[in-house]
């Protein structure tokens, strides 16, 4: 079967934080495709790549990128699939660059901005295999196993002093 989300980047820099992306996937058995697709380093790749990703079979896409990050907005405007942006944390700006990047669309071409860093990423995973379980039963149990043992791990637990 082919991989139901693209998991692209614009650097291989990027891979520490959209690794936790591909961390929740693997826990929920989603099947996922990597790939560095730069914006401003590969412009005609990522045209191509945003073209294309429909027809391969992608039924979403991640998109992270640091500083000017207009990775996952130029993915928009290339398909109709759903696209997910995760500003990377930046050493500039510690990221704010990278979130107003990807958060301030322009009216009538939508990017789902995540939070800056390993959250965000890791959100954007668990964001794509909630769009996937609108349609899969199976994977919609998943996750609210996964909700329900998050929120039983913090109620056992709820002395801040102990770890
Ligand atoms: C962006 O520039 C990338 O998404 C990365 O976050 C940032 C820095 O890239 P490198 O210089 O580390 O390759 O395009």
């Amino acid at each position: 079967m082919h991989a139901e989300v693209a998991l692209i980047m614009g650097s291989k820099s990027d891979w520490a934080t959209m690794e936790s992306a591909a961390e929740i996937m693997d826990e929920l058995g989603v099947s996922y495709h990597v790939e560095v697709v730069s914006a401003h380093r590969t412009p005609v790749k990522l045209a191509e790549f945003a073209e294309s990703a429909a027809e391969k079979g992608f039924k979403v896409i991640i998109g992270g990128a640091g500083g000017a990050a207009h990775l996952p907005g130029m993915v928009a405007a290339h398909t109709h699939l759903p696209v997910l942006g995760v500003p990377v944390q930046s050493k500039a700006l510690n990221g704010m660059d990278s979130l107003l990047s990807i958060a301030q669309m322009p009216k009538g071409v939508a990017v789902g901005t995540l939070a800056i860093g390993n959250a965000g990423a890791f959100n954007a995973g668990l964001l794509a295999c909630q769009i996937l379980a609108t349609n899969n039963t199976e994977l919609a149990n998943k996750i609210i196993a996964f909700r329900t043992k998050q929120t039983d791990t913090v109620l056992a637990n709820p002395d801040p002093r102990e770890a």
